[in-house]
């Protein structure tokens, strides 16, 4: 039975995870919820995800929410399939310390802030929502505040797991690509922050392989366009970011 990923394809979390199953290799039914008729307050989709959200998986039974343990679930289940994405040596205790390290960089240190981003400036306006000026700034100065600390670490590092890439650097793909296209540079300020705009353009070349074959059938493209958001990931970074994002080389530490 093919592996199910219940989510609508906009949310930046069903991308994270479409991504990490693109990279792996792995095949997979999206399924859509209802979102018109509330189906995730339903009984059925509680049952699933007790919190009411999106996404999960239902691989042969085995229910997973939570965007990030599903991608280290895919990754760690499919380790020899489709691109690595797990540290070298997973039996070593001090390189899944720092791979879960990796976990809480991002979780904390850049997800509340550009996801607060992309909420006032483009899940609001899906609503019909104003931003709000007051909390823009909050996230902005927020978001900024973190930046030398990434700076820091990716002069030691390639990637935010250690030299290599893993899981982890997919979990920036939605709001990284999301804050570039509401005129944020924070991730692609070469002089300032050359270190982190270095691994950002590899992820990018990855990011591009994964959209395009991410969203199933042109219909779907469609669909994701009318959004806006992931249409201008989808769509424009696909035929737009083809070269302007070439993999950097880069000599290691
Ligand atoms: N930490 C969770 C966050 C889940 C989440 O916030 N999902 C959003 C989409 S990205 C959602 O379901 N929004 C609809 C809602 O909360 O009603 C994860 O990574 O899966």
């Amino acid at each position: 039975m093919v592996l199910k990923l219940n989510t609508a394809v906009m949310t930046a979390c069903g991308q994270r995870v479409a991504a990490i199953l693109h990279e792996k290799e792995v095949p997979y039914e999206l399924i859509e919820p209802d979102w018109a008729n509330k189906e995730l307050r339903s009984e059925s989709w509680l049952e699933k995800h007790p919190f009411g959200q999106m996404p999960y998986i239902d691989d042969e039974g085995f229910i997973l929410f939570e965007s990030r343990a599903i991608s280290r679930y895919i990754a760690t289940k499919y380790a020899s399939s489709g691109t690595p994405l797990l540290p070298s040596d997973t039996s070593d205790l001090k390189v899944m310390a720092l791979l879960d390290q990796a976990i809480s960089i991002e979780t904390s240190n850049f997800d509340p802030h550009a996801g607060g981003l992309m909420m006032e400036k483009v899940f609001k306006g899906w609503g019909g929502k104003e931003a709000d000026p007051i909390l823009v700034a909050k996230y902005e100065e927020g978001m900024v505040g973190k930046l030398d600390g990434f700076e820091k670490l990716l002069a030691k590092q390639k990637y935010m797991a250690g030299d290599s890439l893993t899981f982890v650097d997919f979990f920036y793909l939605p709001y990284g690509t999301g804050l570039e296209k509401v005129g944020y540079d924070y991730l692609t300020n070469e002089s300032k922050y050359p270190n982190i705009t270095l691994t950002v353009k590899a992820i990018h070349g990855i990011e591009l392989r994964c959209m395009s074959q991410m969203v199933p059938s042109l219909s779907q493209l469609q669909l994701v366009a009318g959004h806006g958001y992931l249409g201008a990931s989808a769509g424009q970074a696909l035929y737009t970011l083809i070269g302007r994002f070439p993999r950097a080389p880069r000599s290691g530490p």
